[in-house]
Formats: C-alpha cells, structure tokens, sequence
C-alpha cells in the first residue's frame, strides 16, 4: 500500500503545460498535472477521444476507444523487447473509455496482467461529447441523456462499481484518488508506478460544466464528496488486501455534496435519503473491510 506524504513532498517540477484548453475549474486538467508530476519525464502517455485534460510535456499516443487496452499492451511489451524498462506505459482515459466503450480492452489486459498503468479521470459522463450520462453518472444525475421532467427523474441507476470489477481480476494494484486529496493522489501514482503489472487509478475529476457548480469551487466539491463517504479513498491488492486512506470520525450529510451541484437541484427529500442510506451502507461495509485488511469477494 502506498506511503502518506506530505503537501511538501509533492514534486515542484510540471510535467503539464499550462494554459491547456480545458475549462476554467476542470479536476481533470487538475487530475492531469498532480498524476504527471508523479509520474516525472519517464513516460509514454496513451489517450483515447475524451475532454482536452493538459497537454503533457512527454511522448503522447493514441488510439479509439476499443483499442485502449490493446495499444497500452502493445507499448508496454515493446518497451520491453528494446531493454527499456524504465519507461512506464499510462494511459489517461475518461470514466467511457474506462467504465464503457474502453471496459472490454482494459478487462482483457488486466486479466492478462499486463504491465501498464491506467488513469482514468472519472467526470461521470461524457463530457467531451456535451454531457452525456455514462456507468459512472450517479443516481438521479441529470445529464443530457437523462433529463429530468414528468417521466425522468435524472439517471435512474447507480454508479458502476468499476474499481471492485478490477479488483476482481485479481490484479497487483486497484485505487481511488481525488483532486482534492492531492497528497493521496501523488503518493498512490508515485506508489503504482515502480509496481509490476496491471494497475489502475481511479480519480475523482469534478467537472463545473457538467455537474454544474461555479468553477471555483472544483476543490470543496471533491473533498466533500470524500467527506460524505460517496467517493472513499482507498487501495486494494491482489483483489484482496484492501485499505481505507481517509477515515473521518465521523461521515458529512450527503446533502453537503448534492446541493451545490444543480445537476442534483431536482432531487426530493426522499431522493436524498434514498441515496444517505445508500452511502452509509456502503461505507459500513468498507469499514468492515479495513478492519479485516481484506475483502471477501
Ligand atoms: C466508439 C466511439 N463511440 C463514441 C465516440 C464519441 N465520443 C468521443 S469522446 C466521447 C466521450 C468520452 O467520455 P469520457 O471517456 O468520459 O471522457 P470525457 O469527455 O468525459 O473527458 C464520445 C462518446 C467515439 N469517438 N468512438
Ligand atoms: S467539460 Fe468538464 S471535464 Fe471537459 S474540459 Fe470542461 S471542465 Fe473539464
Ligand atoms: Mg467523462
């Protein structure tokens, strides 16, 4: 599991260039700058189609969706057959290409145990393409495929659990981050980036446009999210051992999230409730699991 560091240990040196063509506020142009500074010049950085983050300043390739997991595969195997294994290959995909379009690629290559490290700065929809709802969009979002009117209550699912779906594939390492966790974050990358095999990031990316909050407010909104329990932080190894990172005595109300975000104005009393019971039950459950240091799956 990775090491606490502190706000001083973050490296100083950019690895992004600054200013990108993301908008003002954007966690996954914020996810971009803190994952690259981690990871140092190192590094071959895979894209596939998804919000302009940050133009990172090391070799950069690309390809569709599909073709995510294979080309992270390709790239890897092929730094080894030239003796170049201090070269990382890192992918930077959306929660589509991750959780949907990209999942069938990325699930072979984590079975496979392929040597690579994926990012995914998860907005929780495709925002690139005008804010439609993904796997990851959560209950009652409203998004522009999930309107909300007399027959639509926003997003009538919950979020897909895609980090538990790669633990499953028993890879070396599965976590959570967020922009509003800086320290988490760059230690978790730092953390994954000297391990062997499939590993996979997942960071919490709150976008203005789309969740609908005034841009200034990218970092409250992350860290409330964290506080309220609906985006833990935590670490699982081998599908198994498993860590809790941010354990406060005592969760936030979920309303402390939902309602700065007009993506969530609609939502009821009920709604809300629907979704605290939801969160508390879940976070019982990985509570449990760090007492025991591992999950039962
Ligand atoms: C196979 C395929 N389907 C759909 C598209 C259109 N498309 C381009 S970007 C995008 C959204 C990507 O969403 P996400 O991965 O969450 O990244 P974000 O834009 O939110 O950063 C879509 C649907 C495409 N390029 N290829
Ligand atoms: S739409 Fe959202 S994710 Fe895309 S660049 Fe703008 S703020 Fe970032
Ligand atoms: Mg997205």
């Amino acid at each position: 599991m990775s090491e606490r560091i502190t706000r001083a240990q973050i490296p100083l040196s950019e690895m992004t260039i600054t200013p990108g063509s993301a908008c003002q506020g954007c966690g996954a142009a914020l996810a971009a700058r803190l994952a690259f500074k981690a990871l140092g010049p190192n590094v071959i950085r895979h894209g596939i189609p998804c919000c302009p983050d940050s133009v990172t300043k090391t070799p950069r390739t690309g390809t569709v969706f599909e073709g995510g997991g294979a080309l992270l595969t390709g790239t890897s195997r092929g730094l080894k057959a030239i003796g170049r294994d201090d070269v990382k290959a890192v992918a930077f995909y959306g929660d589509g290409g991750t959780y949907d379009i990209g999942f069938q690629g990325l699930s072979a290559a984590a079975e496979r145990n392929e040597d690579v490290l994926v990012l995914t700065k998860d907005n929780e929809a495709y925002m690139n393409t005008g804010n439609q709802r993904s796997s990851a969009t959560p209950k009652y979002s409203m998004t522009s495929t999930t309107p909300v009117g007399p027959k639509s209550r926003g997003k009538p699912r919950h979020k897909k659990n895609v980090p538990f779906i790669f633990a499953a594939h028993y890879v070396p390492y599965v976590a959570t981050a967020s922009v509003g966790f800086p320290e988490d974050l760059i230690a978790k990358v730092t953390y994954a980036k000297d391990l062997k095999g499939f590993r996979m990031i997942i960071i919490q990316a709150p976008c203005p446009v789309g969740w609908r909050y005034d841009p200034a407010k990218t970092i409250e909104v992350a860290r409330s999210g964290v506080q309220t329990g609906l985006w833990p932080l935590y670490e699982i190894e081998d599908g198994q051992n498993f860590k809790l990172n941010y354990k406060p005595k005592e969760l936030k109300p979920v309303s402390e999230y939902l309602s700065p975000q007009r993506r969530f104005r609609h939502m009821t009393e009920d709604e809300t409730a629907e979704i605290q019971e939801d969160t508390t039950t879940k976070w019982d459950t990985l509570t449990r699991a760090d007492e025991l240091g591992r999950l039962i799956i």
